[in-house]
């Protein structure tokens, strides 16, 4: 074995003993993620054990040529503003689906089909043409996936997004009223409030930064006067239907397996508008929102108020207003120093938070919060059932089939693997019981880690993939920004085992791993969908309306329908394309020279696009996208009059 090769295999038993740490005091945390970022002194800087010594079966992840993947991963893309899908366990990047960004390679943000998608201004450019994806999560049916919708936050303009799985498209964006900060979301996994339905009907959304309600000039110098907003959308007409008022903040969202509660993790209870504001309190808290009650209230029209131009009813949520838990629709959970993230395990029983500041899990009972708002639980903090000590820097957690957690750790660049039952015991008093059962280097710096199904009661135990915030020294360099490392941990075993990583471009947050047999695409579209579709080449045309032209037109391999077309300088021109091939497979491109367009038409497709012809001349059209041997030769001619 080189010497680099040693390095890496570091073993992880070298590590400072966790237990003996306790709270770091907020000087020494905010130094120690400094120190390791900006002088690359990251804890245990040998990075991620590759399992070498372990008798690891590398062979597990190789998915040979023309072999499919086992899995599906749906990963954000943080900033750049697309969702990407990757297979598992081979790591290969399959789409970047662009949703709040420009993308060029579809024309997502150039067609006049994904402007609508998108939103435009009145003068027909986009209203926004960033954001910052964070969490996608899809729809389902009884705790499962039931492949239809992904559902996906924009934390810059904050707005929520729908995909399509049959065709992996967005169809819908929506802005929420009055929020800034939309960080986490969560759609439910039954109906929570009527007991028949069991599947998503509603998308819950959180609010991060608190602000000024409404933010139009007033209170913006008295922070305290900043509010923060749960929102909730209809996941089919995707309508915001309603607001919940609360104190402190929302970071990440949960829903319950039985529909009834969703929650939120708050670490700004302080409600500060610096980092050592919002880093004050010991405690911070989860907090529960009690679903049916709420829709009663909003039903009955009942306490209900809008806020600024929004015609959305909002209620009060916050512990003035819900000092009586028979009728409160919050109960706010304390939990331990800034919590980042809440997870519900699969069996249905527990959401956990974890800590960030403190290194601490906090295992909160779902049957107690239910008994709490039935007055038969003291206080919140009663709900709790566990709170093991697991690491330093705890963010996310996933959950195998076998009644295990396994925790992002941030600051010790590890996975941590715990027993959610032996936590319980421990917290009960049990001090022989052992809770940490393994850890595991990654490189470097893991945010997000989920597990194979783990968001769903089918949670399989099988893959824990650990989204890595920095890779430094992983991979080629390739200049300044460097590209994040995602690892594969196989989990089947007792001990955790890192068998692979991929490369992400910068930068993913959350993902999910779907089995592939839930996802069922289509290949190829629809004509009848499309109501501006040519159904045979002959109906090709030229029309004209005063300035406005419109040119129907046609792709079939290798050529357009019309060689050229004539328009005039300062005309409004629309160029509306069907794809008529029909294999799966066979798209064409469409970009005009030096008119800054260019899009796809998938087998079947219609897509237009409308612009000024403001250059005459003679322009060439071109299929971008190679289609057949004569794909160079597949072009027509925009010919521009003056
Ligand atoms: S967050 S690294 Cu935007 Cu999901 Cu935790
Ligand atoms: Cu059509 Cu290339």
């Amino acid at each position: 074995m080189d010497k680099e090769t040693q390095q890496t295999a570091q073993n992880v038993d070298s590590l400072p003993d966790q237990g003996r740490r306790r709270f770091l005091n907020t000087a020494a945390l905010v130094g120690v993620a400094g120190a390791g970022i900006s002088a690359g002194l990251l804890p245990n800087a040998a990075g991620a054990a590759t399992g070498d010594k372990s008798g690891a079966d590398f062979g597990k992840v190789e998915v040979h040529p023309g072999q499919l993947d086992e899995y599906y991963s749906f990963s954000s893309g943080g900033h750049s503003g697309d969702v990407r899908v990757y297979g598992l366990p081979s790591g290969r990047q399959f789409k970047s689906i662009p949703v709040f960004n420009m993308d060029a390679l579809v024309g997502w943000g150039l067609t006049n089909e994904s402007k609508a998608v998108i939103g435009t201004k009145p003068d027909g450019s986009l209203k926004y043409n960033c954001g910052d994806t964070h969490h996608v999560h899809q729809s389902y049916t009884n705790g499962t996936y039931n492949g239809k919708y992904s559902f996906v936050n924009d934390k810059i303009n904050c707005r929520l997004a729908r995909i399509r799985l049959d065709t992996f498209e967005c169809d819908k964006i929506i802005e929420l009223p009055n929020v800034q900060g939309f960080h986490g979301v969560f759609p439910d996994k039954r109906d929570p409030v009527d007991e028949k339905i069991n599947h998503t009907t509603r998308v819950f959304c959180g609010m991060e930064f608190r602000a000024p309600l409404p933010n139009d000039g007033r209170d913006m110098h008295d922070v305290k006067k900043y509010g923060a907003l749960f929102t909730c959308v209809d996941a089919e007409s995707m309508k915001v239907k309603w607001q919940v008022r609360i104190s402190g903040n929302c970071d990440l969202v949960a829903t319950s397996y039985d529909g009834k509660l969703v929650a939120t993790n708050q670490y700004d209870t302080e409600e500060g508008a610096t980092y050592a504001d919002m880093m004050a309190n010991e405690m911070d808290a989860c907090c529960f929102f009690n679903v049916a009650r709420i829709e009663a209230m909003i039903k009955a029209g009942k306490n209900t108020f809008t806020i600024g131009d929004s015609k959305v009813p909002v209620v009060d949520g916050r512990p003035a207003a819900n000092k009586d838990p028979k009728t409160a629709i919050t109960c706010y959970v304390p939990v331990p120093k800034s919590p980042h993230g809440v997870n519900a395990s699969p069996d249905g029983k527990y959401f956990v938070c974890s800590g960030k500041l403190s290194p601490t899990a906090t295992v909160i009972e779902l049957a107690l919060v239910q008994k709490w708002f039935n007055g038969e639980v003291k206080t919140p903090r009663d709900c709790v059932v566990g709170e093991p000590e697991i690491g330093l820097g705890p963010l996310h957690t996933g959950f195998d089939n076998k009644g295990n957690a396994y925790t992002t750790l941030f600051l010790d660049s590890q996975i941590v693997k715990w027993n959610v039952a032996a936590a319980i015991a421990q917290f009960k008093g049990d001090k022989k019981v052992k809770v940490v059962q393994d850890r595991v280097d990654v490189h470097y710096q893991p945010g997000h880690g989920f597990t194979s199904m783990g968001e769903t009661k089918e949670a399989d135990g099988k893959w824990f993939l650990s989204d890595n915030k920095f890779s430094k020294d992983r991979f080629l360099p390739h200049g300044p920004l460097h590209c994040e490392s995602a690892q594969l941990i196989d989990i089947t075993g007792d001990k955790m085992v890192v068998l692979a990583d991929h490369t992400t471009l910068s930068e993913p947050h959350d993902s999910i791993i779907v089995r592939r047999d839930i996802i069922k695409t289509r290949q190829i579209y629809d004509l009848n969908e499309f109501p501006h579709a040519i159904k045979d080449a002959k109906d090709s045309r030229i029309e004209r309306k005063g300035k406005k032209v419109t040119i129907h037109l046609t792709s079939a391999a290798p050529a357009f329908s019309m060689t050229e077309f004539k328009v005039k300088l300062g005309d409004e021109v629309t160029i509306i394309l069907t794809n008529l091939d029909k294999v799966d497979d066979l798209s064409h491109g469409f970009a005009i020279e030096k008119y800054n367009i260019n899009f796809v038409v998938n087998p079947q497709q219609t897509q237009s696009v409308t612009f000024k012809a403001d250059k005459p001349g003679v322009f060439w059209c071109y299929c971008t996208n190679f289609c057949h041997a004569l794909h160079l030769e597949m072009r027509s001619r925009m010919i521009v009059e003056k």
